[in-house]
């Protein structure tokens, strides 16, 4: 495949906006920590509109556009051939990028201060829904041609395995089309009318329900292209070899199926679920633990082989043989770190007992920044580094600026959350500008408002760095050589497929019963209970 029919320009713009985004989230993240340190005066309505531009920013636009320019480059590489209709393609970047320009005119007029989740009775400007909504449907390009790909090349290829990358790439483009659903139905029927004032009122149980049938598989949507990095791109920076092609389908599989319906969990201490649905939903949670031990065990093993291979010798001696200089490996060791810090959180946000005690404190932010900021981003990070050079046909600026980014990443990040996740267990409240309470309870704080500052700023220096080592990339004249995507080859070559590790139809099915299973009476008794004579849609 020439150059020219590479996807360089449609990955590279969606790539792009992506870290332009970021760049101005992060200052915005270092704004609020100055603000809450009391560092600068107190300005609440600032506060909001920064932590709802901050939010939506991070979790919508950096991540949309991260992974959909991602998906398009590896499922070009893996498939060797252009991408299927440009013309979709870029049709989707414009209408994602007129949303997000919609969302940024509500949120910087001061009429979108709804927070990212945006419950109602919270309103926005209508500006604010209907971009969301255009970036979620401009994204629905990505995941067609996602879809369209795969099944043309097993047309040509007959009882071939596919390319593990595009596996798994399908795997979050159908996720994501699983995922969004729940939050298009809220923002389509109840919140866009709300909006524009055609409705009054509406129930928000439902609309709450609704947002948690998305808020949970979202962070997988967010966390595959990382666990697509560990797996295929990791250990062949390292010169190792992938542990197993199946058990990295069943991993993905099961991440797929398991995230789904579980979202439940963000309504622990809201009152119109009972008790048993959350039960059924906790059960869930848990069960996605198995596909992130796999991943664990996946990329240790993985970067044993290659420490091994070279030359490494002991219990741990081939942990030093391994290419420290490279983004890649420095990338999937500190991610992984925050992931187990972060994931026995996770576990205890996920029981319901304990989630009552963390609830709106800080520990929540704490958590999320540590496994998103952390190491969902960070391996995003790492991903820029090394498709810049094969996008842009230029050198990486500098290697060595790159590792050093991450590690200054990393150790803001920790600066950041450690202090969050002691001050939320004394219950300081999440989402907060000013702290008017008994100084009995803010005085104990007090100790942690330096630490968040110092975190934030040398988070906002890493992220200064990572946009200039870009930005010089993209003018550098030295050429880069190698502007191949290779991905990593399994141990045992993988020469034939049974049909359900090598497509999702088994799969679409499992997870529409189990979607029925877990959110069909929770949403439909809105509409058979009497909730106060309340309208579910509002009209
Ligand atoms: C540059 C470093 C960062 C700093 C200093 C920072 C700081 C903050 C602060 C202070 C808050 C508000 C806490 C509250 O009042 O509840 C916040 C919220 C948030 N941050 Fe960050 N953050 C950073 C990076 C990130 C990244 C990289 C992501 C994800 C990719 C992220 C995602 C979020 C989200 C989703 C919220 C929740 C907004 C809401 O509650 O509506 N942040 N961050
Ligand atoms: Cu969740």
């Amino acid at each position: 495949m020439t150059e020219r029919e590479k996807p360089n320009g449609l990955a590279l713009s969606h790539m792009w906006v992506a870290m332009i985004t970021f760049l101005v989230a992060a200052f915005l993240g270092l704004y609020q920590v100055l603000e809450r340190a009391e560092y600068i005066p107190a300005w609440a309505e600032g506060y909001y509109t920064s932590v709802t531009a901050h939010g939506v920013i991070m979790a919508y636009v950096l991540t949309t556009f991260f992974i959909v320019g991602f998906g398009y480059y590896c499922a070009s590489s893996s498939l060797k051939r252009p991408i299927w209709s440009p013309g979709l393609a870029w049709g989707g970047f414009l209408m994602m990028l007129v949303g997000v320009l919609l969302v940024v005119y509500a949120i910087v007029t001061g009429q979108g201060t709804v927070l990212y989740t945006f419950y109602p009775p919270l309103t926005a400007h209508w500006t604010f829904y209907v971009g969301a909504a255009l970036l979620v449907v401009g994204s629905i390009a990505w995941i067609i041609i996602m879809i369209v790909m795969p099944i043309r090349w097993k047309r040509e290829n007959p009882g071939q395995p596919l390319p593990l990358i595009m596996f798994t790439t399908t795997a979050n483009a159908l996720l994501w089309g699983w995922t969004l659903v729940g939050v298009a139905l809220e923002v389509v029927f109840q919140l866009i009318p709300l909006s524009v004032g055609w409705i009054d009122s509406v129930d928000v149980g439902l609309a709450k329900t609704l947002f948690a049938w998305t808020l949970h598989p979202i962070v997988y949507f967010w966390l595959i292209p990382a666990y697509q990095a560990f797996y295929m791109l990791v250990p062949r920076v390292a010169g190792g070899r992938l542990f197993s092609d199946e058990m990295a389908r069943v991993a993905f599989i099961m991440l797929l199926v398991f995230s789904l319906p579980i979202g439940m969990h963000h309504l622990y201490v809201d009152p119109f679920q009972a008790a048993g649905w959350k039960l059924f939903h906790a059960f869930g949670t848990f069960m996605v633990a198995v596909p992130t031990l796999i991943t664990g065990f996946t990329v240790l093993a993985g970067l044993e082989l290659a420490g091994r291979l070279r030359g490494g010798k002991g219990l741990f001696g081939w942990i030093r043989t391994l290419p420290w200089d490279e983004p890649m490996l420095v990338a999937t060791a500190l991610a992984l770190l925050m992931l187990t810090a972060g994931g026995f959180g996770g576990m205890i946000n996920a029981s319901y007992g304990m989630n009552t005690m963390v609830h709106n404190t800080m520990w929540v932010p704490a958590h999320f920044h540590l496994i998103f900021a952390g190491t969902t981003i960070i391996m995003y990070f790492a991903i820029a580094y090394h498709l810049w050079p094969k996008m842009t046909g230029r050198e990486l600026f500098s290697k060595s600026l790159a590792v050093k980014q991450l590690w200054v990443w990393f150790i803001g990040m920790l600066i950041l959350t450690i202090p969050w996740h002691y001050v939320g267990l004394l219950g300081m409240p999440r989402r907060t500008a000013l702290m008017p309470y008994d100084p009995v309870y803010v005085d104990p704080w007090k100790s942690t408002l330096f630490a968040m500052a110092i975190g934030g700023v040398v988070l906002a220096v890493s992220a200064v760095m990572l946009i200039y080592n870009l930005v010089m990339t993209q003018v550098n004249r030295a050429r880069e050589a190698d502007r191949e995507l290779k991905f990593a080859e399994p141990i045992h070559p993988v020469l034939s497929l049974p049909a359900p590790l090598n497509g999702f139809t088994l799969w679409n099915s499992i997870i529409l019963i189990y979607m029925i299973a877990g959110w069909g009476y929770p949403i439909a008794q809105f509409f058979v209970m009497n909730t106060q004579n309340a309208l579910p849609w509002g009209w």
